[in-house]
């Protein structure tokens, strides 16, 4: 049955987020709560808001989709939750080494694993990614080792691994900036005439970045193999939703001339399903996709932000019922496709994964200070040479 009403008012309306001053309402046209912000207050039963593309519910039901249905075998879904068990463990690990001063900071993942999961496992291996700071998931599907991305915020990596080994290009902290290297990257392969496509991630705060909309139409206009996929999170650090946009995300790709759909981000079979066939009409020539991965940061904007500074408790007990692994746990258990001993073989393999992850990034070593300026062009640099050279006699000096 349906517990979906439509038309339902918000529980929580906007005007009492914390912080905000006394008497702001919702922005004109965003009467339709439903249509606006499909937050954690909307119930999703078997059917979803029509906008919303989901195959699993929150309870574990499958449910049907006329255009995005997915068949998958019972050793797939497995694995599935193999990923996504094993992705947040080395989340939680990261974000107590960082309690415990042995990293400078860690952006965590926590809630957006299947968005992650779902989008980096429709990949090809010829298929390019360029990721924020946030896609330890994605990492994980294109095989970096989790330590490297710990070497990073540990401060003794300048970038962590090869971009061209892995398909995966480095961390950007610039918000938005890799939408236009990507978009980039895809006109050069769209050139080559490869058998790929690229994929790019971002949040919802990145939309109203000028380099996301300037890579939307360029990739609109070159018709581009390229995939945005836009977790929105539904906060950019202390920044809500409603000061993004004043529509869906998902529905600004009209305005740039490309489709726009927005998929349950807490869903990793609808995630995966509508990943993967925009990426085939990438690879077919079709151009670009805007997928809006409706999802939930369940953790701080990093490890040096208090959310509770500016959201309530009640949102994330609230979106702690869409979890996106418990999603999978249930439907695996219902369908007897799993017995309580493969969970508890993966819990240990997370346990043993910690466990490794954590001993193998203490004893990372620090890079040589002369390493910063390796790997910042392609070849030799007249200019870095010289800076180079400067500052090995000015180290040199504290030798004396
Ligand atoms: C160009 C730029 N402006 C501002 C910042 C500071 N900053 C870091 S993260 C962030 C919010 C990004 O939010 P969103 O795009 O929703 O991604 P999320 O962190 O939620 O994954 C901001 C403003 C930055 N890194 N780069
Ligand atoms: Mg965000």
């Amino acid at each position: 049955m349906s517990t979906y009403a439509p038309g339902r008012p918000p529980q929580r309306p906007y005007a009492r987020r914390p912080g905000l001053p006394a008497g702001v309402t919702p922005p004109a046209g965003a009467r339709d709560a439903q249509e606006w912000h499909v937050t954690a207050d909307a119930p999703r039963g078997v059917h979803a808001p029509p906008e919303l593309v989901q195959l699993l519910t929150p309870e574990g039901e499958r449910v049907e989709h006329p255009d995005y249905d997915i068949e998958l075998t019972a050793e797939e879904v497995r694995s599935l939750y193999r990923d996504l068990v094993l992705v947040r463990r080395v989340d939680l690990e990261a974000v107590a080494l960082q309690r415990q001063g042995e990293l400078g900071i860690w952006a965590s993942l926590l809630g957006q694993e299947a968005a992650q999961i779902g989008s980096g496992r429709a990949l090809t291996d010829a298929d390019m990614a360029f990721p924020t700071y946030r896609e330890h998931g994605v990492a994980w599907c294109r095989d970096v080792d989790p330590v490297k991305l710990l070497g990073l915020f540990r401060g003794v990596s300048n970038g962590g691994w090869d971009p061209a080994e892995h398909n995966f290009h480095l961390y950007t902290i610039v918000i938005g900036s890799q939408a236009l290297h990507a978009v980039g990257y895809a006109m050069g392969i769209q050139r080559d005439g490869a058998e790929a496509a690229t994929i790019v991630y971002f949040g919802d705060g990145a939309t109203s970045q000028g380099d996301v909309n300037e890579s939307f139409i360029w990739a609109s206009v070159f018709n581009a193999p390229i995939v945005f996929f836009c977790q929105n999170n539904q906060w950019a650090i202390s920044e809500p939703l409603e000061k993004q946009s004043k529509i869906p995300l998902y529905k600004r790709a009209s305005g740039f001339g490309f489709p726009g759909i927005r998929v349950d981000g807490n869903d990793v079979f609808a995630c995966l399903a509508v990943t993967r066939r925009a990426l085939q009409n990438a690879r077919d020539g079709q151009g670009p996709t805007l997928i809006e991965a409706f999802t939930y940061r369940m953790g701080a904007h990093t490890t040096s932000d208090d959310p509770t500074r500016y959201r309530l408790a009640d949102e994330l007990e609230a979106w702690k019922l869409k979890d996106p692994i418990e999603r999978v746990k249930a439907y695996l258990f219902k369908n007897q496709l799993a017995d309580q001993e493969f969970f508890e073989k993966i819990d240990a393999e997370a346990d043993a994964l910690g466990k490794d992850v954590r001993s193998r990034c203490l004893a990372l070593p620090d890079p040589p200070p002369r390493a910063i300026f390796d790997h910042v062009y392609a070849g030799a640099h007249a200019l870095l040479d010289e800076e180079r050279e400067q500052y090995l006699t000015y180290l040199a000096g504290f030798e004396r």
